[in-house]
Protein backbone atom coordinates (compact mmCIF):
# COMPACT_ATOMS: atom_id res chain seq x y z
CA UNK A 1 0.00 0.00 0.00
CA UNK A 2 1.27 3.59 -0.87
CA UNK A 3 1.00 6.33 1.32
CA UNK A 4 2.87 9.67 2.11
CA UNK A 5 6.80 9.38 2.82
CA UNK A 6 8.33 11.22 5.44
CA UNK A 7 11.19 13.53 4.80
CA UNK A 8 14.69 12.14 6.41
CA UNK A 9 14.78 15.44 8.38
CA UNK A 10 11.62 14.88 9.79
CA UNK A 11 10.09 16.05 12.24
CA UNK A 12 11.39 19.48 11.05
CA UNK A 13 10.58 21.58 13.94
CA UNK A 14 10.72 20.58 17.44
CA UNK A 15 10.21 22.38 21.26
CA UNK A 16 14.14 23.50 21.28
CA UNK A 17 13.87 25.49 17.96
CA UNK A 18 11.48 27.90 19.49
CA UNK A 19 12.95 31.08 20.77
CA UNK A 20 11.82 32.24 24.47
CA UNK A 21 9.44 34.95 24.13
CA UNK A 22 9.06 37.06 27.34
CA UNK A 23 6.53 36.71 28.94
CA UNK A 24 3.78 34.22 27.34
CA UNK A 25 6.77 31.26 25.23
CA UNK A 26 9.07 30.59 27.84
CA UNK A 27 10.84 26.96 27.66
CA UNK A 28 7.79 26.02 25.63
CA UNK A 29 6.22 22.48 25.83
CA UNK A 30 5.33 21.84 21.98
CA UNK A 31 4.76 23.23 18.58
CA UNK A 32 2.54 21.86 16.03
CA UNK A 33 -0.13 21.78 13.66
CA UNK A 34 1.27 24.32 11.42
CA UNK A 35 -0.46 26.57 8.68
CA UNK A 36 2.35 26.72 5.78
CA UNK A 37 2.41 28.59 2.28
CA UNK A 38 5.20 29.95 -0.07
CA UNK A 39 5.24 33.64 0.01
CA UNK A 40 8.21 35.19 -2.43
CA UNK A 41 9.97 32.61 -2.59
CA UNK A 42 10.26 31.43 0.99
CA UNK A 43 8.39 28.60 2.71
CA UNK A 44 6.39 29.82 5.63
CA UNK A 45 4.73 27.85 8.81
CA UNK A 46 2.42 29.62 11.01
CA UNK A 47 3.15 27.76 14.15
CA UNK A 48 1.09 26.75 17.17
CA UNK A 49 3.35 26.61 19.90
CA UNK A 50 1.65 25.86 23.82
CA UNK A 51 3.38 27.54 26.76
CA UNK A 52 3.51 25.56 29.86
CA UNK A 53 0.27 27.45 30.98
CA UNK A 54 -1.21 25.21 28.22
CA UNK A 55 -2.14 27.99 26.07
CA UNK A 56 -1.40 28.49 22.25
CA UNK A 57 -0.05 31.03 20.16
CA UNK A 58 0.82 31.46 16.67
CA UNK A 59 4.68 32.22 15.97
CA UNK A 60 5.90 32.56 12.18
CA UNK A 61 8.79 30.57 10.83
CA UNK A 62 10.49 30.94 7.34
CA UNK A 63 12.86 28.51 5.16
CA UNK A 64 14.67 29.00 2.17
CA UNK A 65 14.24 24.96 1.18
CA UNK A 66 10.72 24.16 3.09
CA UNK A 67 13.07 21.72 5.23
CA UNK A 68 15.38 24.04 7.56
CA UNK A 69 13.34 26.53 9.34
CA UNK A 70 14.00 29.87 11.46
CA UNK A 71 11.71 30.67 14.38
CA UNK A 72 10.41 34.25 14.95
CA UNK A 73 11.01 35.88 17.98
CA UNK A 74 7.39 37.34 17.97
CA UNK A 75 3.56 35.90 18.54
CA UNK A 76 1.45 36.37 16.05
CA UNK A 77 -1.07 39.61 16.59
CA UNK A 78 -4.16 39.47 14.88
CA UNK A 79 -4.95 43.69 15.12
CA UNK A 80 -8.23 44.12 16.53
CA UNK A 81 -8.95 40.25 18.15
CA UNK A 82 -8.99 42.49 21.33
CA UNK A 83 -11.97 44.15 20.42
CA UNK A 84 -14.10 40.82 20.10
CA UNK A 85 -16.80 40.74 22.65
CA UNK A 86 -16.06 37.50 25.35
CA UNK A 87 -13.13 35.71 26.34
CA UNK A 88 -10.66 34.07 23.66
CA UNK A 89 -8.59 31.42 25.48
CA UNK A 90 -6.94 29.87 22.84
CA UNK A 91 -6.61 30.22 18.60
CA UNK A 92 -4.88 27.46 16.70
CA UNK A 93 -4.63 25.37 14.14
CA UNK A 94 -3.94 28.37 11.00
CA UNK A 95 -4.75 27.12 8.00
CA UNK A 96 -3.99 29.48 4.98
CA UNK A 97 -5.21 30.42 2.05
CA UNK A 98 -3.89 32.77 -0.65
CA UNK A 99 -7.38 34.15 -2.16
CA UNK A 100 -7.50 37.76 -4.26
CA UNK A 101 -5.18 39.81 -3.43
CA UNK A 102 -4.80 38.82 -0.17
CA UNK A 103 -3.50 35.75 2.29
CA UNK A 104 -5.83 34.67 4.56
CA UNK A 105 -5.93 32.74 7.55
CA UNK A 106 -8.53 30.74 8.93
CA UNK A 107 -8.35 29.20 12.82
CA UNK A 108 -10.03 27.81 15.80
CA UNK A 109 -10.67 30.02 18.71
CA UNK A 110 -12.04 28.31 21.62
CA UNK A 111 -14.06 30.58 22.98
CA UNK A 112 -16.95 30.09 26.08
CA UNK A 113 -19.64 29.19 24.11
CA UNK A 114 -17.30 26.38 22.41
CA UNK A 115 -15.05 26.56 19.31
CA UNK A 116 -15.81 29.15 16.94
CA UNK A 117 -13.86 29.96 13.64
CA UNK A 118 -11.48 33.19 13.33
CA UNK A 119 -10.24 34.70 10.22
CA UNK A 120 -7.41 36.60 9.63
CA UNK A 121 -5.74 38.19 6.38
CA UNK A 122 -2.01 39.98 6.20
CA UNK A 123 -0.35 41.09 2.97
CA UNK A 124 3.39 40.64 4.04
CA UNK A 125 2.88 37.98 6.69
CA UNK A 126 4.31 40.79 9.13
CA UNK A 127 1.59 42.67 10.47
CA UNK A 128 -1.91 40.52 10.98
CA UNK A 129 -5.75 41.91 10.94
CA UNK A 130 -8.54 40.39 12.67
CA UNK A 131 -11.16 40.20 9.86
CA UNK A 132 -14.03 38.57 12.00
CA UNK A 133 -15.46 35.47 13.45
CA UNK A 134 -16.79 33.73 10.56
CA UNK A 135 -19.35 31.10 12.65
CA UNK A 136 -22.06 31.14 14.62
CA UNK A 137 -22.17 27.44 16.05
CA UNK A 138 -19.22 25.19 18.02
CA UNK A 139 -17.33 24.27 14.77
CA UNK A 140 -13.40 23.53 14.10
CA UNK A 141 -11.10 23.12 11.21
CA UNK A 142 -12.15 25.55 8.57
CA UNK A 143 -10.05 25.50 4.98
CA UNK A 144 -10.90 28.31 2.15
CA UNK A 145 -10.90 27.35 -1.26
CA UNK A 146 -8.44 29.60 -3.13
CA UNK A 147 -10.63 31.04 -5.61
CA UNK A 148 -14.53 31.81 -5.49
CA UNK A 149 -16.79 28.89 -7.47
CA UNK A 150 -19.93 29.79 -8.99
CA UNK A 151 -19.55 33.76 -7.58
CA UNK A 152 -19.58 32.49 -4.21
CA UNK A 153 -16.46 32.15 -1.23
CA UNK A 154 -16.18 28.28 -0.29
CA UNK A 155 -14.86 26.35 2.63
CA UNK A 156 -15.24 23.01 4.64
CA UNK A 157 -15.86 22.89 7.64
CA UNK A 158 -16.73 20.46 10.75
CA UNK A 159 -19.49 21.32 13.12
CA UNK A 160 -18.47 19.91 16.38
CA UNK A 161 -21.89 17.36 16.97
CA UNK A 162 -20.01 14.75 18.80
CA UNK A 163 -17.93 14.39 22.08
CA UNK A 164 -14.60 12.18 22.49
CA UNK A 165 -14.72 10.21 25.20
CA UNK A 166 -12.04 12.91 27.16
CA UNK A 167 -14.28 15.29 26.89
CA UNK A 168 -13.38 17.29 23.80
CA UNK A 169 -15.56 17.82 21.06
CA UNK A 170 -15.46 16.14 17.78
CA UNK A 171 -17.35 15.67 14.33
CA UNK A 172 -18.29 12.85 12.12
CA UNK A 173 -19.18 15.21 9.10
CA UNK A 174 -17.11 17.41 6.39
CA UNK A 175 -19.72 20.23 5.17
CA UNK A 176 -19.19 22.53 2.31
CA UNK A 177 -20.36 26.49 3.23
CA UNK A 178 -20.60 29.14 0.87
CA UNK A 179 -20.55 33.15 1.57
CA UNK A 180 -20.69 36.43 -0.02
CA UNK A 181 -18.05 38.09 2.14
CA UNK A 182 -16.12 35.27 4.04
CA UNK A 183 -17.74 36.69 7.40
CA UNK A 184 -21.41 35.07 7.00
CA UNK A 185 -21.48 31.05 5.67
CA UNK A 186 -24.37 28.97 4.91
CA UNK A 187 -24.02 25.39 4.66
CA UNK A 188 -24.77 23.78 0.89
CA UNK A 189 -23.88 20.11 1.57
CA UNK A 190 -22.39 17.67 3.47
CA UNK A 191 -19.31 16.19 1.73
CA UNK A 192 -18.22 13.02 3.89
CA UNK A 193 -18.98 11.17 6.69
CA UNK A 194 -16.98 9.57 9.45
CA UNK A 195 -16.64 5.40 8.44
CA UNK A 196 -17.61 4.62 12.03
CA UNK A 197 -15.18 0.91 13.23
CA UNK A 198 -12.56 1.94 10.54
CA UNK A 199 -9.80 4.57 10.47
CA UNK A 200 -12.12 8.03 10.33
CA UNK A 201 -14.72 7.10 12.23
CA UNK A 202 -14.47 11.23 13.21
CA UNK A 203 -13.23 13.74 10.72
CA UNK A 204 -11.84 17.38 9.60
CA UNK A 205 -10.10 18.80 6.54
CA UNK A 206 -6.64 19.34 6.62
CA UNK A 207 -4.54 21.64 4.71
CA UNK A 208 -6.80 24.01 2.60
CA UNK A 209 -7.72 21.86 -1.12
CA UNK A 210 -5.61 22.24 -4.21
CA UNK A 211 -7.11 22.88 -8.01
CA UNK A 212 -5.89 20.24 -10.18
CA UNK A 213 -7.17 19.18 -13.33
CA UNK A 214 -9.32 16.05 -12.16
CA UNK A 215 -11.16 18.00 -9.24
CA UNK A 216 -9.77 19.62 -5.73
CA UNK A 217 -7.67 17.38 -4.11
CA UNK A 218 -7.69 17.21 -0.34
CA UNK A 219 -6.27 16.15 2.70
CA UNK A 220 -8.32 15.87 6.29
CA UNK A 221 -7.67 13.70 9.13
CA UNK A 222 -9.31 10.46 10.30
CA UNK A 223 -9.90 9.80 14.01
CA UNK A 224 -10.14 5.99 15.09
CA UNK A 225 -11.69 6.34 18.32
CA UNK A 226 -12.39 3.05 19.32
CA UNK A 227 -9.51 1.72 21.01
CA UNK A 228 -8.70 1.40 24.68
CA UNK A 229 -6.45 4.16 25.19
CA UNK A 230 -6.14 6.62 23.21
CA UNK A 231 -7.76 8.62 19.72
CA UNK A 232 -5.37 7.81 16.83
CA UNK A 233 -5.46 10.28 14.46
CA UNK A 234 -4.53 9.37 10.57
CA UNK A 235 -4.46 11.29 7.27
CA UNK A 236 -6.48 10.52 4.31
CA UNK A 237 -7.26 12.07 0.73
CA UNK A 238 -10.38 13.17 -1.36
CA UNK A 239 -11.62 14.91 -4.68
CA UNK A 240 -14.35 17.07 -5.18
CA UNK A 241 -15.37 18.18 -8.71
CA UNK A 242 -14.29 21.00 -9.62
CA UNK A 243 -17.12 23.45 -11.00
CA UNK A 244 -19.50 21.51 -8.11
CA UNK A 245 -17.51 20.86 -5.19
CA UNK A 246 -20.10 19.26 -3.11
CA UNK A 247 -19.61 16.37 -5.86
CA UNK A 248 -17.41 13.72 -3.75
CA UNK A 249 -15.50 11.61 -6.92
CA UNK A 250 -12.66 9.87 -4.71
CA UNK A 251 -11.71 9.06 -1.19
CA UNK A 252 -9.18 6.66 -0.25
CA UNK A 253 -10.08 3.56 1.47
CA UNK A 254 -7.30 3.58 4.12
CA UNK A 255 -5.03 6.40 5.74
CA UNK A 256 -2.48 7.70 3.49
CA UNK A 257 -0.22 8.56 6.60
CA UNK A 258 -0.51 7.51 10.09
CA UNK A 259 1.50 7.50 13.13
CA UNK A 260 4.51 5.06 13.38
CA UNK A 261 7.59 6.90 14.00
CA UNK A 262 7.92 7.19 17.52
CA UNK A 263 7.77 11.23 17.57
CA UNK A 264 4.24 10.62 16.34
CA UNK A 265 3.03 7.55 18.57
CA UNK A 266 4.31 9.71 21.76
CA UNK A 267 4.05 13.06 22.67
CA UNK A 268 1.52 15.15 24.52
CA UNK A 269 -1.50 13.71 22.80
CA UNK A 270 -0.18 9.95 21.45
CA UNK A 271 -0.73 8.49 18.21
CA UNK A 272 -1.71 12.07 16.58
CA UNK A 273 -0.36 13.11 12.75
CA UNK A 274 -2.48 16.03 12.05
CA UNK A 275 -1.93 17.70 8.64
CA UNK A 276 -2.56 21.40 8.66
CA UNK A 277 0.01 22.81 5.72
CA UNK A 278 0.32 21.83 2.12
CA UNK A 279 3.02 23.46 -0.39
CA UNK A 280 2.16 22.69 -3.68
CA UNK A 281 5.74 23.82 -6.22
CA UNK A 282 4.28 23.51 -9.47
CA UNK A 283 0.97 25.00 -11.11
CA UNK A 284 0.30 25.79 -15.42
CA UNK A 285 -0.79 29.42 -16.54
CA UNK A 286 -4.25 28.76 -15.72
CA UNK A 287 -3.88 28.12 -12.13
CA UNK A 288 -3.65 24.07 -12.27
CA UNK A 289 -1.57 22.09 -9.74
CA UNK A 290 1.23 19.89 -12.07
CA UNK A 291 0.68 16.65 -11.72
CA UNK A 292 4.83 15.86 -11.06
CA UNK A 293 4.49 18.85 -8.88
CA UNK A 294 6.29 18.28 -5.54
CA UNK A 295 3.83 18.73 -2.47
CA UNK A 296 5.30 19.01 0.74
CA UNK A 297 3.00 18.23 3.69
CA UNK A 298 3.26 19.81 6.90
CA UNK A 299 1.49 18.32 10.18
CA UNK A 300 1.41 18.23 13.95
CA UNK A 301 2.96 14.81 15.85
CA UNK A 302 1.42 13.72 19.10
CA UNK A 303 0.81 17.69 19.90
CA UNK A 304 4.68 17.82 20.16
CA UNK A 305 6.75 18.68 17.03
CA UNK A 306 6.25 19.69 13.07
CA UNK A 307 6.71 16.62 10.47
CA UNK A 308 7.24 16.70 7.34
CA UNK A 309 5.89 14.25 4.68
CA UNK A 310 6.47 14.81 1.36
CA UNK A 311 4.58 13.56 -2.21
CA UNK A 312 3.47 14.76 -5.43
CA UNK A 313 0.01 16.04 -6.83
CA UNK A 314 0.50 12.64 -9.14
CA UNK A 315 0.69 9.97 -6.19
CA UNK A 316 -1.58 11.70 -4.39
CA UNK A 317 -4.53 11.85 -6.82
CA UNK A 318 -3.77 7.82 -7.19
CA UNK A 319 -4.26 7.37 -3.51
CA UNK A 320 -7.91 8.72 -3.61
CA UNK A 321 -8.35 6.13 -5.12
CA UNK A 322 -6.81 3.75 -3.06
C1 LIG B 1 -8.10 17.88 17.70
C2 LIG B 1 -7.63 19.33 17.63
C3 LIG B 1 -6.18 19.37 17.18
C4 LIG B 1 -5.31 18.40 17.94
C5 LIG B 1 -5.94 17.01 17.96
C6 LIG B 1 -5.16 16.00 18.77
O1 LIG B 1 -9.37 17.78 18.22
O2 LIG B 1 -7.73 19.90 18.92
O3 LIG B 1 -5.73 20.68 17.39
O4 LIG B 1 -4.05 18.32 17.34
O5 LIG B 1 -7.25 17.11 18.48
O6 LIG B 1 -5.07 16.41 20.11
Amino acid sequence: MKSLTRHPKSPVLTRTDIPDIYPQLVDVTSVFNPGAIKFNDKYLLMLRVQSRSRETFMVMAESTDGVDFSVEEKIVDFKGMELVDGKIYHIYDARITKLEDAYYIMFAMDMDGGCQLGLGKTQDFKSFEFVGIASNEDIRNGVLFPEKVNGKYLRMDRPNKSRHENGTTSGSTIWLSESDDLINWNPVAPLINGRFHYWDEFIGSGPPPVKTRQGWLHIYHGVAGHFGSSNIYQAGVMLLDLNDPSKVLARSWGNILEPRELYELVGQVPNVVFPSGMIVEEFDAEGFALPESPVLVYYGAADTSVGLAVTTIHDLLELTNQ
